[in-house]
């Protein structure tokens, strides 16, 4: 563990480390997780020790610095093949990578981008709202992202509940849009209910979820006004 580490910042409010946290937990990599909490005097120069991004996450390993959360996963995949973080099946494969790098993507603005939710309904794992009822390009992203998860779990779900049968990088690429749906109680049809309940429950997510409600600290900053919704 001594020579792993990623670093994260709040789990109530971040939105990029959680998927290569997920990743690490579903393959049983042990690291040490490092908190550099978001809004403080130091932020920036504690993140930057890190990457040359000043952002989080960022992997070290054996004298590897990663930082991109996609980049993050990929490397945890190619470490411990065994798990498929990416499914075996070609095909299968490369549609998880289209839809990882889609979900990846918050560059455009094209109708669908899953930016328009990111940038609309701001992660807050613990808090709940009113339900919010999106209009314009964040409900149509919303309608993309429902529609591109059914297609994917018709096709190559399984019966494990997960977008490619078992837990693989889509899945940790969407939980945190998942967990953005309870946060707002956004409206949602029972099949993709189905799907965000199962990911919700996936061990790792859990424990994520359960150590973002014990954060006893609040940043103002990142709180949620109700008013702008
Ligand atoms: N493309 C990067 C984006 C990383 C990023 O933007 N991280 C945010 C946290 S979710 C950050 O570090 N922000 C710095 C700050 O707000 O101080 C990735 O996928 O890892």
């Amino acid at each position: 563990m001594g020579n792993t580490i990623l670093t994260i910042a709040d789990k109530n409010y971040s939105l990029w480390p959680l998927a290569p946290w997920l990743c690490l937990k579903a393959v049983n990599m042990p690291f040490k997780e490092v908190l550099i909490r978001f809004g403080q005097s130091d932020t920036r120069e504690k993140m930057l020790k890190y990457a040359m991004t000043g952002r989080v996450p960022a992997l070290h390993h054996n004298g590897l610095k990663i930082w991109d959360s996609l980049a993050i996963c990929e490397y945890i995949a190619d470490l411990y093949p065994s798990y498929e973080l990416w499914p075996s099946d070609i095909n299968a494969r490369a549609n998880a990578r289209t839809f990882s790098a889609e979900m990846h993507a918050t560059g455009g603005s094209f109708p669908g981008a899953p930016r328009h939710i990111i940038y609309s309904l701001d992660t807050n794992v613990r808090r709940r709202t009113e339900r919010v009822v999106p209009t314009g390009d964040v409900q149509q992203s919303i309608n993309y992202l429902i529609n591109r998860w059914r297609l994917l779990l018709d096709e190559f779900g399984g019966s494990g509940g997960f977008l490619f049968n078992q837990f693989t990088i889509a899945d940790a690429m969407s939980a945190h849009l998942v967990n953005r749906f309870v946060t707002y109680d956004i409206e949602l049809p029972d099949d993709i209910k189905n799907y965000c309940e199962n990911l919700r429950s996936f061990t790792p997510l859990t424990q994520w979820i359960n150590e973002a409600e014990k954060e006893d600290w609040e940043l103002i900053s990142a709180e949620i006004d109700v008013s702008k919704l």
